[in-house]
């Protein structure tokens, strides 16, 4: 059963897909570019990095069919299983205790001696906790809220944060507004179902709706929270780490910049200050990093997008069959939509909604079902052999964009497009994939050594 990040690398680690790295290494820019180098979809667990006694994990959830599998799952039934977990999700319930408190330290803190923070890109502002889930709540309105926020260590108790204006953001403004701080727990070191739901957001999940419950549903198991040492906040009690503090009202600075999700720098920004107060651990922790600019941070952004798309297709092509937003188009600007095709405008009533579901959503391809939406060498073909520009390109102009998407007009706007890669209705043949017979039974294991 896997309910926190140690029971989900067990597992990784049973399938064969972790890669450890005995050699020491340098938090600056040797880990991380080890990781690019690798490029591999498998985990990397670092077990000596310079300085430090915590081993480092990073890229734990960077493939989509890995992430699938942890919740006993596939591919095709990802999607679902999020729209599902959205719609009936499973409340978490309070412990007293739980090996989060197994090491708990409220005083002298120094974040930059205990914890392997890594400084990933040449331009970053400096070493950044780039996996951790920012817990806050309001008691008051019944309030709990999880997000992802890019947290600087700016000295040894100080963290900067990056708020865009939802949830979190406007959790604190109300706080300052009153001349208080706002309190919170920082979780790092997590499994696939809390990461996934602290990375969700959108009309669906509105201000109230606690994220913790999305998680107990994908994963079919109730997550046990547990009460801060120094805060009134609740924290998954199977975390690696948490982080407890308050963030500071009418206090701003200035931060960044940090890599994002496009590949590019954003400027230095004036963010807000987390004063932190305590650090609790498990007795051997293990440090989570995401290295921004993976298929680790896109999948994060994409597979919560994904039952939206889903959503909004289906609604007006019932024969939609799977939606799949790419990791390598930077996990929210392009989506494949597989679809059984019943009438000659399907593909493009698809195109149309696909695009329109998100704000950031600039390239839909549409694909039949013959084809796997999740193998983009397999979409690429459906573009090569069934996609004629001139009768299939959909191109709108003006739309509202992504800011952080450098291609888009300084006023925020972007134009966006649709392939329609279906076959036409009627005869087929021409079309058809080829096949060899007698290829789904090949187990390979008989035929090749190991
Ligand atoms: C790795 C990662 C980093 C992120 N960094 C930030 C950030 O620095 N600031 C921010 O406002 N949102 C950031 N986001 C997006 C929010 O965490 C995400 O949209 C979240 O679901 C918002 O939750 P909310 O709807 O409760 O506000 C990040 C997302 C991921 C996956
Ligand atoms: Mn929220």
């Amino acid at each position: 059963m896997i309910d926190d990040l140690r029971s989900q690398l067990q597992a990784v680690e049973d399938w064969g897909e972790v890669l450890h790295v005995r050699r020491e290494v340098n938090p600056r820019f040797e880990l991380p570019a080890i990781c690019k180098k690798l490029e591999a979809d498998k985990a990397l667990l670092f077990e000596k990095v310079k300085r430090y006694s915590l081993p480092v994990l990073v890229g734990l959830d960077n493939s989509r069919s890995r992430i699938a599998r942890v919740l006993g799952t596939d591919d095709w039934g990802l999607t679902p299983r999020y729209l599902e977990a959205i719609l009936s999700p499973l409340p978490p319930t309070v412990v007293q205790d739980g090996p989060v408190k197994e090491v708990r330290i409220t005083k002298n803190i120094d974040l930059a001696e205990l914890l392997p923070v890594i400084t990933h890109y040449e331009k970053d502002g400096g070493p950044f906790i780039t996996a951790g889930v920012v817990i806050a709540e309001d008691p008051g309105r019944r309030i709990r809220n999880l997000s992802y926020h890019r947290l600087q260590v700016m000295n040894k108790d100080e963290i900067g944060l990056f708020l865009q204006p939802r949830h979190l953001w406007n959790l604190y403004s109300a706080k300052e507004k009153e001349g208080k701080p706002l309190e919170v727990a920082v979780a790092i070191g997590l499994d696939a179902s809390i990461r996934l739901a602290g990375a969700t957001s959108g009309s669906l999940i509105p201000l109230g709706f606690d994220e913790l419950s999305i998680a107990g549903a994908l994963r079919h198991k109730t997550v046990e929270i547990v009460r801060g040492e120094t805060v009134e906040v609740m924290a998954p009690a199977k975390a690696e780490i948490v982080i407890e503090g308050e963030i500071l009202p009418h206090l701003r600075r200035t931060q960044g910049p940090l890599a994002n999700f496009t590949g590019t720098y954003g400027d230095t920004w004036e963010g807000p200050v987390l004063k932190v107060k305590a650090i609790t651990h498990r007795k051997d922790a293990i440090y989570q990093d995401l290295l921004p600019f993976t298929p680790e941070h896109h999948l994060l952004l994409a597979i919560p997008y994904e039952p939206v798309v889903y959503q909004a297709v289906k609604s007006y092509v019932p024969g939609t069959k799977a939606v799949h937003v790419t990791p390598s188009g930077s996990g929210k600007f392009h989506a494949v939509v597989c679809i059984r095709k019943d009438h000659e405008e399907d593909g493009k009533k698809a195109i149309l909604a696909g695009l329109n579901s998100c704000r950031d959503i600039k390239l839909v391809t549409v694909v039949d079902e013959d084809v796997d939406p999740f193998n983009l060498r397999e979409v690429e073909w459906a573009v090569a052999t069934r996609f004629q520009v001139d009768r299939d390109l959909v191109v709108i102009s003006g739309a509202i964009g992504n800011e952080l998407d450098p291609s888009c007009s300084q006023s925020g706007l972007t134009a966006k497009m649709g392939m329609d890669a279906t076959r036409p209705l009627g005869p087929r043949e021409r079309f058809e994939k080829v096949r060899i017979p007698g290829l789904e039974n090949i187990k390979i294991q008989g035929y090749i050594e190991p």
